[in-house]
C-alpha cells in the first residue's frame, strides 16, 4: 500500500470520508495515526547497553513535522496532500505543544533524545507526564498571567502502557501508569521517551489559572512543572514530584535489566543513568536503597555499582539555584531514604574534613549536587568556558579531588527541528548548493565557504531570509496585531526572562534609541525588536522587566514619530513552536547574558544556524561561536567572566556610579519612570524596577551597558552594508555544524556511556 492508500484508509476509517474532504483538524488526527503506524513498524534500537536520559523536563514541541521527516516521508506526504488540496503545514498548526520543559534545559533533553535515535545507540528518556505542563502566558493589562496549557488531546503521540508501579511516599502509596512516545531516529530506528503518570491524578483539581488544591499528591502531583528556571523555590510538592519520578525511573531500569536476565552487580555494563541537572539526583539513593533492601546487596558493593552507573550534567552556575533541601522535607516525603543519604554523607565526611564538600551541612541542607558529583562517575559542563568555570571557582574543591570526573560537553541542537524542519526553503536551497550530506554530517556546512564570492548563492541567503521575515511578519500581524516592516532589521531576544539574560539591558537600548529618535537623529535603516520570555510566576523583578516591555511596545508603536523608524514586539506565550516561526526570520541574534552566567545557550546555536549574526558578551557557547566564526562575523562587547567574577569577590560594582557618570545611562533609565511611561504603566512595578537597577542591579546592567549601545549600534550600521552582511550570514551558517548535538551525543557516548 502506498502512503496515499494508507492515509485513505485512515481517512474513511476515521471519519468515513476520504482525503480531501476532511477538515485540517481531521487530517491532523489521521496523520497522527498514519505516523504511529510507521514507527510502530519501525525496528527498535538495541544493543547490550542503554543510557537512561533522566530527566524533570522534556521540552519536546509537536512533533508531527519532525517526525515525518524522521521517517522519511515528509515530502511524500507532503505532495499527497496537496494533490488533495490539502497543505501540511495548516494541518501542523492542529497539533497542540506539550510544554514540558522551561526552557533550554528541557529543550537540550529533547534534541538529545532526537540525536541518540539518530546516532542508533540504544538510549530512552524517563521524565513526567505533566496533564498542563508549563503555564500558558497571556498579557492582560500589560502583566503577564498564567494559564494552563491543556495540551494532552484524545488522540496524542502517548501510547498508554500497562506498566505500573507503586511509589512509597512517607504517608502514602501512590500508583504509577507508563506512557510512552515513541522516538524515532533521522532515517534510524526507535527509542523510548517514557513518561510517569500518577494514575489517580484529578485535572479537575486546577479551576482558575494555575492554582490547585495542593494537599492530596495522588491528585495533584503530575498537574503542573514548576515553572522554575533557575530561581529559589523551596516547595515540598517539587520533592513530591522528584521522588515520583526516580523512584519508577529506577524500578524501570532494574526491571529492564531483569528482563535481559543481567547481573544487577553489573548494572554498569549494560546501563548509563545520565542525571540532567540535580532535579533526579534522589535516582543514586534510591538505586542504592533498592538493591541493599530488595536485591541482597551490601552497602559498599551497591554504592560501587551504583557510582559506576550515575553520570550527572550541570547546567548552571548561579549559586541559588543549586538545590539544596531541607533534610526535614526529605524526611516528610521519603523518610526511607534519609537512612542512606545520612550514610552517604558519613562516608565523605569520614573522608574530607572541608565544609565545602559535604553532602549534608550544617544546617541540615542536603546539597544534591554534592551527592551526584561524590557518587557518580562523570561530571560534565555544558560549554567550555561553563566547565572551566566549574574547575576553577564553583567547583573547585571537588574538582581537586576527582579531576578524572571532569569534563566538558558543549551542548548542541538537532539540525533536523532547527534547520530541515522550521527552515525548509533554506535547507533545499543548501542540498542544491552542497548536496545533502550535511544531514547526516553537520561539518559539511563548510562547504559553504566555497561559494563566499558566489554572487547568486549570496542573493539567495539573504531572499530567503527575506522571505522568512515576511511570513514571520504576517504572523505576528495576526497573532500580536502588530505591523511589522520587513525591510526593517529584526532584532530578536527569545528565552525565559532572568536577570541575569538581561533583557533588561536591550530595553534600556530601545529606550535610548527612542530618545534619539524623538531628539530628530533618526536611524537610515528601521528597526523591529522582537521579545519572546516567560517568566516564574513568583519572580518578581522578571514580571516588572516584562511589564516594562510592554509598555515601550506600547509607546514606541503608538508613536508616530517614532514608529516609521522602530517597532517592538513582546510575543504572547512564547514556545518552541514561536521560536520555530521566529528563528529563520532573525538578522540579529541576542546573546546579552552578564558573562559567567549562561552556562551554554542553546538559542545562540538555532539563530547562528539559520542565518542570523550572534550580538553578544563572552559567555557560554557564544564564545566557541566566536572562535569559529572569527572577529569579523560576530558582534562581542562586555566584560569578561574574569572581570565579573572579580566584581563578585570583590563586592565592588556600585550601578549608582555608572548611573551618574554617563547622560546616556541616566537618561535611559530615568525614563522607566517617566511621565510617558507611568501614563502606560504601573507605578509600583515600573518604580521597583527602577530602584533595582539603581540600587543593587546584581547582575550588572549598567556596567556593560554603554558598550553595548556602541556595538549595536555598530551593527545595526553594518547590516546597510548588504554584500558585507550576507557574507556574515553565509559564514555563521557555514560554521554551524559543530553545533549538532550529533556531535554533542557522539562525545557523551565516547567519553561517558561507552554504549557499544
Ligand atoms: C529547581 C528547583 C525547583 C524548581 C525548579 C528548578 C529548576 C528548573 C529548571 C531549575 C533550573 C531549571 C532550568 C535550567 C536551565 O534551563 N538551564 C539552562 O540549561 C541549558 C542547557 O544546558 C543551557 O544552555 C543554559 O545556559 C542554562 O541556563
Amino acid at each position: 500500500m502506498n502512503l496515499e492508500q494508507q492515509l485513505n484508509e485512515i481517512t474513511q476509517k476515521t471519519y468515513g470520508k476520504k482525503i480531501a474532504d476532511c477538515t485540517n483538524a481531521e487530517l491532523y488526527n489521521c496523520v497522527l495515526q498514519l505516523s504511529k503506524d510507521l514507527m510502530a513498524a519501525t525496528p527498535a534500537i538495541t544493543g547490550d547497553k542503554k543510557v537512561y536520559y533522566i530527566s524533570m523536563e522534556f521540552l519536546i514541541g509537536k512533533l508531527l513535522s519532525n517526525n515525518l521527516i524522521n521517517l522519511g516521508v515528509y515530502e511524500k506526504l507532503d505532495e499527497v496532500l496537496k494533490s488533495n488540496g490539502k497543505n501540511l503545514a495548516d494541518i501542523e498548526e492542529a497539533e497542540p505543544e506539550p510544554s514540558l520543559g522551561n526552557g533550554g534545559l528541557g529543550r537540550l533533553a529533547a534534541c538529545f533524545l532526537d540525536s541518540i535515535a539518530t546516532l542508533g545507540l540504544p538510549g530512552d528518556g524517563i521524565g513526567l507526564n505533566y496533564h498542563f505542563g508549563l503555564f500558558k502566558q497571556v498579557f492582560k493589562d500589560h502583566l503577564q498571567n498564567a494559564e494552563k496549557n491543556d495540551w494532552i488531546e484524545k488522540n496524542s503521540w502517548l501510547n498508554k502502557t500497562d506498566i505500573t508501579f507503586e511509589v512509597a511516599f512517607g504517608d502514602k502509596k501512590v500508583k504509577s501508569v507508563l506512557y510512552d512516545i515513541d522516538v524515532i531516529g533521522y532515517e534510524n530506528g526507535v527509542n523510548k521517551l517514557h513518561l510517569f503518570d500518577v494514575a489517580s491524578v484529578d485535572e479537575s483539581l486546577v479551576k482558575k489559572g494555575i492554582d490547585f488544591d495542593k494537599t492530596e499528591v495522588e491528585k495533584n502531583l503530575t498537574l503542573f512543572l514548576y515553572p522554575d528556571d533557575s530561581d529559589e523555590a523551596g516547595n515540598l510538592l517539587r520533592i513530591y514530584q522528584e521522588y515520583f519520578m526516580v523512584s519508577n525511573g529506577a524500578q524501570l531500569i532494574i526491571r529492564e535489566l531483569k528482563e535481559k536476565r543481567y547481573d544487577l552487580h553489573k548494572m554498569n555494563e549494560h546501563a548509563a543513568i545520565q542525571i540532567n541537572d540535580t532535579h533526579p539526583t534522589m535516582v543514586i539513593p534510591e538505586l542504592i536503597r533498592i538493591l541493599t533492601e530488595e536485591e541482597g546487596f551490601k552497602m559498599d558493593e551497591a554504592i560501587d555499582v551504583v557510582s559506576k552507573t550515575c553520570a550527572y550534567t550541570n547546567h548552571t552556575i548561579l549559586a541559588e539555584a543549586l538545590e539544596k533541601w531541607p533534610l526535614s522535607y526529605i524526611e516528610e516525603v521519603v523518610p526511607q531514604l534519609v537512612p542512606i543519604i545520612k550514610e552517604l554523607s558519613d562516608r565523605v565526611a569520614e573522608k574530607y574534613e572541608e565544609e565545602d564538600v559535604q553532602i549534608i551541612d550544617e544546617d541540615d541542607r542536603v546539597h544534591m549536587a554534592h551527592i551526584d558529583i561524590h557518587y557518580g562517575y562523570s561530571v560534565n559542563g555544558v560549554a567550555a568556558i561553563h566547565t572551566d568555570i566549574l574547575k576553577e571557582s564553583e567547583l573547585n574543591h571537588f574538582y581537586k579531588i576527582y579531576p578524572e570526573k571532569f569534563n566538558n560537553k558543549t551542548n548542541g541542537i538537532t539540525f533536523r527541528r532547527w534547520l530541515l524542519s522550521c527552515n525548509k526553503e533554506l535547507a533545499a536551497f543548501l542540498t542544491e548548493t552542497i548536496g545533502d550530506g550535511f544531514k547526516k554530517d553537520a561539518n559539511q556546512l563548510e562547504k559553504l565557504l566555497e561559494k563566499i564570492d558566489d554572487q547568486a548563492v549570496l542573493d539567495r541567503l539573504y531572499e530567503i531570509k527575506k522571505d522568512n521575515k515576511t511570513a514571520l511578519a504576517k504572523y505576528i500581524k495576526e497573532k500580536e496585531g502588530i505591523e511589522l516592516d520587513t525591510n526593517s532589521i529584526f532584532d530578536i531576544q527569545v528565552k525565559r526572562l532572568h536577570e541575569y539574560k538581561r533583557q533588561q539591558m536591550n530595553a534600556l537600548y530601545i529606550i535610548h534609541k527612542y530618545l534619539e529618535i524623538k531628539g530628530g537623529k533618526k536611524p537610515s535603516t528601521p528597526m523591529t525588536f522582537i521579545f519572546g520570555a516567560k517568566a516564574a510566576p513568583a519572580y518578581v523583578i522578571a514580571q516588572d522587566i516584562i511589564h516594562l516591555l510592554l509598555v515601550l511596545s506600547e509607546i514606541v508603536n503608538n508613536d508616530p514619530d517614532v514608529s516609521p523608524y522602530m517597532k517592538v514586539v513582546m510575543v504572547e506565550n512564547y514556545n518552541v513552536s514561536y521560536a520555530e516561526k521566529l528563528i529563520p526570520a532573525c538578522d540579529i541574534s541576542e546573546q546579552i547574558s552578564l558573562a559567567s552566567k549562561e552556562a551554554s545557550g542553546t538559542g545562540n546555536m538555532k539563530f547562528m544556524l539559520n542565518g542570523a549574526v550572534t550580538l553578544g558578551t563572552s559567555d557560554g557557547a557564544n564564545v566557541e561561536i566566536h572562535e569559529l566564526v572569527g572577529d569579523d562575523n560576530i558582534y562581542i562587547f562586555g566584560k569578561d567572566s574574569d572581570t565579573v567574577i572579580e566584581h563578585y569577590k570583590k563586592a565592588d560594582y556600585v550601578s549608582k556610579d555608572y548611573y551618574k557618570k554617563s547622560p546616556v545611562i541616566k537618561a535611559a533609565v530615568d525614563f522607566i519612570v517617566s511621565k510617558e511611561a507611568l501614563a502606560v504603566g504601573h507605578k509600583e512595578n515600573l518604580k521597583r524596577l527602577y530602584d533595582e537597577l539603581l540600587k543593587k542591579d546584581w547582575f550588572m546592567t549598567l556596567l556593560d551597558l554603554e558598550e553595548y549601545i556602541e556595538v549595536k549600534d555598530r551593527a545595526l550600521k553594518d547590516y546597510e552594508d548588504t554584500q558585507k552582511w550576507k557574507k556574515m550570514m553565509l559564514v555563521n551558517i557555514a560554521k554551524a555544524g559543530f553545533f549538532s548535538s550529533d556531535r554533542t551525543i557522539a562525545e557523551y557516548n565516547r567519553d561517558i556511556w561507552k554504549l557499544n
